[in-house]
């Protein structure tokens, strides 16, 4: 079954995958002018991107998909999205939603997770129809063209779910680090869809353990017509002095975690979810998991695949993260969106250190849509994967305008957001405006992208390089940056795979391998650098219009240790040569 995590969310609550094959029509090729398709000429696998169907390689539109449902009570039907790509609009029986958290049935952004409410549905067949556009255009801040592909689809899982009147709409689970041991901070918000003021009874089991929480009472909705209509609220314990394992890269030690909501007649709805027991903070230029300081090796990895787009199934991120692996690594960077919730789980499974961030790469702060869609879309980051025990820090706004003051203050509210919603990890952005860059006091972790001996300077610049610019960060003129830990969060250089230079000039695969070896050698073992990951995992599809695309062979980014097929080029075991020295060397510390 694919379904929206590596494990089951609920087993009280009526799940059903909607994955299968869907009626799927493009625009282009509609033979009607209904508001709604009358006729689909094609059909499509969901969860799938478009562009893996013979002569859709390059579609950018819009596309409907068609599939039916059967109800069979009074409860509420609760469609959860993984992700579409990029814009959807739900339609059951023909009309949008009456209600919902996304008003209309409508999202936007295909990497963060959404779910919308139907109400009131009679038993029986009912027809849903999604609308998904990929296009690009004053209606999109944050999917552009760019230098990673924005495909088409509902290319994450979906799953149906009846939800009784008063349902659990999210659990929050914060590990917290004493002198004594662990204890765990729990907070259960439920909504309320009936006409009326509710009162239920929760209980958190942690393994076999029970805790009754008590009761929890909430209000009446409001006015069915306002999008957040339901009525939302929230309970809270702390389970103390806890005998538990903690969680790192080496030892990741998960517990589950089950909420369960009665009534007067018993169990009515019930959220699992899994906890690792790890704190992370900053203490001068070090970060500490679990007191003590991590050295981050890894990479950055976009969801692309040539055979699947970015509908990568688990399968292939098992793969991928084997690879990582192998490689030595315990640290990934999603660079540059939120990613599918299924590879989280993985990540918390197998043991990586996870940089998550809001989706933005070198966007324009201008856009009329852009505030709007990247708050938005932080948020539902922040609220969707806050229980991932692998993400130890939350980034946004990849290669923005941190340089202007202008500019400051998106970061300002986005920073702010994230710190809101999250106070238990550090944030940090990507910046490649160094020296200029105006915001390094607003994050916790200076990051940084340096393509010395790519874009400028040569490998014998890496080390003078970075050691000038410790120094203005460590001083009075960096804007706050002075003393924060510092990661090298991009790094590296293109090699085509199989073409081979004697001359081991650039675009070779000799060469790539050089200037990894030089940067690896430095950023692995500079005393004030905290972490590095590499730029990139694996050669990844751009858009066919992205400013840049000269620069870019097979219109790909080829700066993959391995190309999109996952086959390493020579750089691979040079890495990995690395990585374990540096590991060695701090070990014998
Ligand atoms: C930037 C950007 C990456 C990628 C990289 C490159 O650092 O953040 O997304 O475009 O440059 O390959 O040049």
């Amino acid at each position: 079954m694919t379904s929206l995590r590596t494990f089951n969310e609920h087993t009280i609550r009526p799940v059903r995958s909607l994955a299968g094959r869907w009626d799927f029509v493009i625009e282009s090729e509609r033979a009607d002018s209904e508001p709604l398709p009358a006729y689909y000429n094609r059909t499509i696998y969901v969860p799938s991107a478009w562009e893996t169907l013979p002569g859709l390689e390059n579609y950018r539109g819009r596309a409907w998909f068609r599939t039916y449902i059967d109800t069979f009570g009074s409860e509420a039907v609760r469609l959860a999205f993984g992700g579409v790509s990029h814009t959807a609009d739900v339609y059951i029986d023909g009309l949008p939603p009456a209600c919902g958290r996304t008003e209309r049935g409508h999202h936007y952004d295909a990497f963060t997770p959404w779910s919308v409410l139907f109400t009131d549905l009679p038993s029986g067949r009912h027809e849903l129809v999604v609308a998904v556009d990929n296009s690009f255009g004053e209606h999109s801040a944050l999917h552009i063209e760019n230098d990673y592909y924005t495909y088409g689809g509902i290319t994450r899982p979906i799953e149906m779910q009846l939800v009784p009147d008063v349902f659990i709409d999210k659990l929050f689970l914060t590990p917290i680090q004493t002198d004594a041991g662990w204890s765990l901070d729990v907070r259960v918000r439920v909504k309320n869809l009936s006409e009326q003021k509710q009162t239920r009874r929760v209980t958190i089991r942690l393994e076999n353990t029970e805790y009754h929480i008590g009761e929890i009472e909430v209000d009446a909705p409001r006015e069915r017509q306002s999008p957040d209509w339901q009525a939302t609220a929230e309970t809270h314990i702390v389970l103390k002095d806890l005998e538990v394992l903690p969680w790192t890269s080496e030892t990741p030690n998960l517990y589950r975690v089950k909420a369960v909501l009665y009534d007067d007649r018993g169990p009515v709805d019930d959220f699992a979810d899994r906890v690792g027991f790890r704190s992370v903070c900053t203490d001068g230029k070090k970060i500490l998991l679990n007191g003590r300081p991590l050295h981050l090796a890894g990479y950055n990895r976009h969801e692309d695949h040539p055979q699947f787009g970015n509908a990568i199934p688990v399968e292939a991120m098992v793969t991928d993260l084997a690879i990582l692996r192998d490689l030595g690594c315990n640290f990934v960077r999603t660079s540059h969106y939120p990613n599918d919730q299924r590879f989280l789980d993985l990540c918390d499974e197998m043991g990586f250190y996870v940089w998550e961030e809001s989706h933005a790469r070198t966007v324009d702060f201008s856009h009329p849509k852009f505030a709007e869609q990247i708050d938005t879309s932080t948020v539902e980051m922040v609220e969707a994967h806050y229980n991932h025990s692998s993400i130890i820090m939350w980034g946004c706004l990849n290669e923005c305008e941190s340089n202007t003051e202008a500019g400051k203050e998106h970061y300002k509210r986005v920073l702010g957001i994230i710190k809101k919603l999250d106070a238990s990890r550090p944030t940090t952005f990507a910046s490649d405006r160094h020296q200029n860059d105006l915001c390094f006091g607003l994050a916790d972790i200076v990051s940084i992208n340096v393509y010395t001996g790519w874009y400028k300077g040569t490998m014998d610049d890496i080390g003078p390089w970075l050691e000038d610019f410790l120094t203005w960060l460590h001083s009075p003129d960096s804007h706050g940056g002075e003393g924060k830990p510092v990661i090298i969060s991009e790094f590296g250089a293109a090699g085509l795979y199989g073409n081979r230079q004697r001359t081991r000039g650039k675009w070779s695969e000799e060469g790539q391998a050089d200037l990894l070896r030089e940067s690896l050698r430095i950023y692995l073992n500079h005393p004030d650098v905290a972490g590095a990951a590499i730029w990139q995992f694996c050669d990844v599809r751009i858009t066919r219009n992205w400013q840049h695309w000269v620069a870019r062979p097979r219109l790909m980014n080829n700066k993959g240790t391995v190309d999109e097929y996952r086959r390493p080029k020579l750089c691979y075991d040079v890495v990995k040569e690395q990585i374990f020295q540096s590991r060695n060397a701090e070990h014998e510390k």
